[in-house]
């Protein structure tokens, strides 16, 4: 068994998040024979860990286990200092059921609100994991980070992109362009250590 994914290698994309989906293509960036969790009908697990690593094993290994396939997860997040890291890796259950977003990203500013917090210092998390079917597992993370604007401005990313500030930036993660956020996020921090780990050149 090689821990080294060539070029052209079938890949499960172990995600139900078309806007992560999305990125993780394009970070990919055609490298990979990449099928989607959703394409070969995997289910979505529930996500018991208690850190970002650990949701993004557990998802790896599943869909790995399932498809008998490599497979890559995502497990991410954003994380307010102010509110001691939450919504973190509850950032998609903040949502609901319907997965909204608006509904998730007005409960952050509630919440600020609740406590008279002037701290906006936030940042986000990406776990990235690789797992092979009955085989070993990698994980890495990468994160950015910023502070948070409210009312949140921009709609070309997806999940808390509207409301969040990378440091250094005038502009949200929601008003970048998807190249512009892909240079510098969490996710593709985590991409990098990825790539040094698992990817042959
Ligand atoms: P999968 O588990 O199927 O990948 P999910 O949406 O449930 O999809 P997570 O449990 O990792 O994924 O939840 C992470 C949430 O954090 C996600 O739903 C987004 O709303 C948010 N999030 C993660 N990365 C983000 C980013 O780059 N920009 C904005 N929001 C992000």
């Amino acid at each position: 068994m090689t821990l080294i994914l060539p070029r052209g290698a079938r890949l499960v994309a172990a995600t139900h998040n078309p806007g992560k989906a999305k990125e993780i293509a394009a970070l990919l960036d055609g490298r990979f024979d990449v099928v989607a969790a959703g394409a070969l009908g995997l289910p979505e697990p529930d996500e018991t860990e208690t850190t970002f690593v650990g949701n993004a094993v557990l998802k790896a290994r599943k869909a790995a286990d399932a498809s008998g396939l490599p497979a890559l997860a995502d497990d991410s997040g954003l994380s307010v200092r102010a509110l001691d890291g939450a919504p973190g890796i509850f950032s998609a259950r903040w949502a609901g059921p319907a997965k909204d977003f608006g509904l998730a990203m007005r409960k952050v500013e509630e919440r600020l609100d609740e406590q008279h917090a002037q701290d906006r210092f936030a940042w986000f998390t990406c776990a990235l994991a690789v797992a092979w079917p009955d085989g070993p597992v990698v994980a890495v993370e990468g994160r950015v980070e910023g502070a948070l604007v409210f009312p949140g401005r921009g709609e070309k990313g997806f999940g808390y992109d509207p409301i969040f500030r990378p440091e250094g930036y005038d502009t949200t993660f929601g008003e970048m362009e998807p190249a512009a956020k892909d240079a510098i996020s969490h996710r593709a921090l985590a991409f990098e250590k990825l790539k040094a780990a698992l990817f042959a050149d």
